[in-house]
């Protein structure tokens, strides 16, 4: 198979959201064929360099399930489903990245604020993260502040992603800010919020440097930065 032709298969697949090949597709009668994981595999073995597969299948097919999912017709299953096609190609991808002259982006510490367990979100940002090129680490849920201010600071990350889907809760994103800030190290980091009771105003309100409505909005909004 051609690299051009890999390339489509593995988009094709993402958007159908089949990790391996047993899976089921959104279209009926694909069971048994090579889905994202043994095609990602297949390609690399074949000499197709991992950065393009990031750039022009993995990227590409996930704004592609964006545009479905606003339009309303993909649910958050379906989302997931893509979502998880994509982290299981970039565990494959990761060790050919260095090869492939794919340099990080920035170090991004990611979590769900104290008193809060959604973390669906969160979780598909951070495979959008990653797949646009930041070395992300993911603190979880329920993440206290004092915690998130002390990953900070040792590990020197330049961007801080909070999410939280509680009204009760993200005001916590805020404690966060203020803790930053009590450190004296506020001007070393970007700080960007996300979650369903989030928005611009709060954002600004809270002093964030950016509210990110979805995962999509997130990689935009950093490319702006
Ligand atoms: Co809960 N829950 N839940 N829940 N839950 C909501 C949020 C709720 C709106 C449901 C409702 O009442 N209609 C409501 C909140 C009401 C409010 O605060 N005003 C609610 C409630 C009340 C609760 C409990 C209190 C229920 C109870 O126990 N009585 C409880 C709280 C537990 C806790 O956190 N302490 C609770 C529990 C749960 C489950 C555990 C069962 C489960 C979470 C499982 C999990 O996450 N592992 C759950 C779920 C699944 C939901 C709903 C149904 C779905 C949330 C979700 O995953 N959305 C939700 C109702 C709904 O939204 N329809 C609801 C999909 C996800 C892809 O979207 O998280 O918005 P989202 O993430 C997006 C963007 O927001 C953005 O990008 C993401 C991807 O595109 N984004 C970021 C998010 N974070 C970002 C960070 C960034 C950037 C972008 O940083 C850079």
């Amino acid at each position: 198979m051609t690299e051009e032709a890999y390339l489509e298969e593995i988009a094709w697949n993402v958007i159908q959201g089949r990790v391996v090949a047993e899976d089921e597709g959104i279209e009926e009668g694909y069971e048994g064929q090579p889905a994202v994981t043994e095609l990602v595999s297949k390609a690399l073995d074949e000499g197709c360099d991992a950065k393009t597969i990031v750039l022009k299948a993995l990227t590409p097919s996930m704004e592609k399930v964006g545009e479905k999912f606003d339009k309303g017709d993909y649910l958050i299953p379906d989302m997931l489903a893509s979502a998880e096609c994509v982290g299981e190609a970039m565990d494959i991808l990761a060790p050919h990245m260095a090869k492939a002259g794919m340099k990080s982006k920035g170090k991004f510490l990611l979590a769900t604020v104290a008193g809060d367990l959604h973390d669906i979100g969160k979780n598909i940002v951070n495979i959008m993260l990653k797949g646009a090129g930041f070395e992300v680490v993911d603190l979880g849920n329920d993440v206290p502040a004092a915690r998130i201010v002390d990953e900070l600071k040792t590990s020197g990350a330049e961007y801080i992603g909070l999410s939280a889907l509680l009204t009760t809760t993200m005001r916590e994103m805020a404690t966060v800010i203020e803790q930053i800030e009590a450190e004296g190290i506020r001007d070393k980091v970007m700080v960007l919020i996300g979650g369903a009771p989030t928005s611009e105003a709060f954002a600004e309100e809270i002093g964030a440097d950016a509210y990110c409505r979805d995962a999509f909005h997130a990689i935009e909004v950093l490319r702006s930065m």
